[in-house]
């Protein structure tokens, strides 16, 4: 069976978020709310079609794409800068390379059981968030 990533995950742990929003640039008082927060992801998966909704009390961030094909992705609502971005497979890995002003961004999310995991990179930060589906 394919992986599947579709479904409603809510976050479990996040790990080194505070230092990946530091290495993006976001101000101090912003960091303190979005420190709080408990997100969501909502994805949708129709083969290699892609909608995954990052949601939370304070901003939604929404963002789809089509595997091996580039597009350009703006941070509306995070730190608001253009990126030219790719997502492939990398066996049953999403790994995404987020190519702009940042060095060495992009996330990768993988399964393991019933936990859906995303390492987001920023320079030399990496945050590893865990998610767990809705029951
Ligand atoms: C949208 C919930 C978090 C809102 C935080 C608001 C302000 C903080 C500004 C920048 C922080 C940088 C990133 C926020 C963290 C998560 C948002 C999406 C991360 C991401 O790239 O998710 C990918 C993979 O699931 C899909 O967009």
């Amino acid at each position: 069976m394919p992986v599947d990533y579709s479904g409603t995950w809510d976050i479990v742990s996040n790990v080194n978020f505070e230092k990946y929003m530091v290495a993006l640039g976001i101000d101090f008082a912003t960091r303190k709310i979005a420190g709080m927060l408990k997100p969501q992801k909502v994805i949708k998966q129709e083969g290699d079609c892609f909608t995954v909704k990052t949601l939370s009390t304070f901003r939604n961030y929404d963002l789809s794409f089509k595997v091996g094909e580039e597009f350009q992705e703006v941070t509306h609502g995070l730190d608001n800068r253009t990126c030219q971005t790719v997502v492939n497979w990398d066996n049953e890995k999403l790994v995404c390379v987020q190519r702009g002003e940042k060095k060495n961004r992009g996330w990768t999310h993988w399964i393991e059981g019933d936990e859906l995991h995303l390492e987001i990179t920023c320079e030399n930060q990496v945050c590893k968030q865990i998610y767990k589906r809705t029951v």
